[in-house]
């Protein structure tokens, strides 16, 4: 044994020697894009794991060997089910038996635009009758420095257990991109934030079995901050091209072919591109997480609101663009029918989750014009008062329509033959172009 672990205490020694023996219980609290795959890694790398989930109808289906999980297939689980290698359950006291429990519970925003902590503490206070000496507890979800300390802490200290000592506690952030197969929950490099010290370690030895590369910070708010970094990075430019948007519409300059060209720029510059808004439930959500926490410093996280706000105006942005153009046709909005492609927040997914397409949709509508949409991967969404249905066919809705608005670029759709269809395409993801259609037909964001 390194001297250096003989130098941690005897309960870090005993878990870090069951992990990589691989002879160790692992649970996993919340079974969705993220728990999910990383309940089967685990299986997979010959850990005995423990899943656990609020959802009797999630639990069920899991037990009888179906993935509800794009990325994992149902094969997978089957097989890891019947080898009693995954045993899936809604008991957290199941997870008494577990030498390490990760928790992969939302941390959505709630009305008010402040975190929504409710899953985390909830799933905290939940697994304390399980807590044990010789116990590692490694929080997933994506949420602002300080709340593993400060909300996950107490809950184990009040089990009379000294966390360094006794049991261990790390932060840990998901990096999954549903959808991805390049990078994957085994080969993303996986960052370990610990309490202390000893807690780092014992939690980087579980993953390391399970993960080809684990990367110990010093502490769980560096974990913390890390992905909120990460998450933060994206959002403020994407907000900076989507302002870019803005300022060549008024220059009278295309801003898709700035941005091809500076991206020819091999070093210093990352190519982003402007669209209809952002969406999805992390890189609109993650940062105000940051911003918020940042407010009870007396700190005003000025990148982070700002490209907030251009990000959430983008929407209504491109209706103003739509109106322009019918009005260019001598067309009003008002009575205009209009198709939208493209409902999901992103190409090839079917989550609409915070979708600018669905602010497009209502906004059209409070003109008065008449919209359908089409997305192959969503049949049918609700939203705000109204409820549509994908159209079957929509080279015939384009034919019918007014504008044809491009919102989510998904591949496999006929562009151009839309553009053969369509009196009028607006495209605010450059779709067209990018499949070879030029068009007079098609206004570009
Ligand atoms: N978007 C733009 N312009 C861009 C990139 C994205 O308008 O240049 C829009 C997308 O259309 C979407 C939203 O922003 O509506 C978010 O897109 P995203 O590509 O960031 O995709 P997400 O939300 O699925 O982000 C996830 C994140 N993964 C995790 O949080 C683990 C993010 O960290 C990843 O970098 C991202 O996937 C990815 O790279 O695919």
């Amino acid at each position: 044994m390194h001297e250096d672990i003989a130098s941690l205490p005897p309960a870090a020694q005993a878990l870090m020697e069951r992990f990589s023996r691989r002879e160790a219980t692992v649970g996993v609290v919340g079974l969705g894009y993220v728990g999910l795959p990383l309940a089967v890694a685990l299986a997979q790398a010959g850990y005995r794991v423990i899943g656990v989930d609020n959802s009797q109808e999630k639990a069920e289906s899991l037990r009888r060997g179906e993935s509800y999980i794009d990325d994992v297939p149902s094969e997978e689980v089957a097989r890891l089910v019947r080898t009693g290698q995954l045993q899936i359950g809604t008991d957290y006291a199941d997870l008494s038996e577990a030498d390490g429990v990760s928790i992969c519970v939302p941390t959505p925003l709630r009305k008010t635009g402040d975190p929504d902590l409710s899953f985390i503490v909830s799933a905290a206070s939940s697994l304390r009758p399980a807590l044990h000496r010789e116990m590692v507890i490694i929080l997933e979800s994506t949420t602002y420095p300080g709340t593993t300390r400060e909300m996950v802490l107490p809950e184990l200290e009040s089990a009379n257990l000294v966390v360094g000592e006794d049991i261990f506690l790390a932060f840990s952030p998901e990096r999954v991109d549903p959808g991805r197969t390049d990078w994957t929950t085994v080969n993303t490099p996986k960052i370990i934030g610990g309490i202390t010290p000893a807690c780092s370690r014992v939690a980087a030895a579980l993953y390391a079995q399970a993960m080809e590369k684990v990367v110990p910070v010093s502490s769980a708010e560096v974990a913390e901050m890390t992905k909120l970094l990460e998450n933060t990075f994206r959002a403020v430019n994407i907000g900076l091209v989507n302002e870019m948007a803005l300022m060549c519409d008024r220059l009278g300059i295309d801003v898709w072919e700035v941005i091809e060209a500076a991206a020819t720029k091999p070093f210093g510059f990352m190519k982003f591109t402007p669209g209809p808004g952002l969406g999805g439930h992390c890189i609109p959500i993650d940062p105000l997480y940051l911003s918020w926490k940042l407010k009870s410093v007396k700190y005003n996280a000025r990148f982070i609101e700002l490209a907030s706000e251009i990000n959430t105006n983008m929407p209504r942005y491109v209706v103003q663009r739509v109106q322009d153009a019918l009005n260019a046709r001598g067309k009003p909005v008002k009575g205009s029918r209009l198709l939208v492609l493209g409902v999901a927040y992103k190409p090839g997914v079917a989550d609409t989750r915070e979708s600018p397409a669905l602010d497009i949709i209502g906004l059209l509508r409070e003109k008065g014009a008449q919209v359908d949409y089409f997305d192959p991967f969503v049949p049918a969404v609700q939203h705000e008062g109204w409820d549509l249905r994908s159209v079957p066919d929509p080279l015939q809705t384009a034919r019918e329509s007014d504008c044809v608005v491009i919102v989510t670029d998904h591949k496999g759709l006929d562009y151009p033959a839309l553009a053969e269809t369509a009196p009028l395409i607006f495209d605010a993801r450059d779709a067209m172009r990018r499949a070879g259609v030029i068009s007079e037909r098609v206004v570009r964001l």
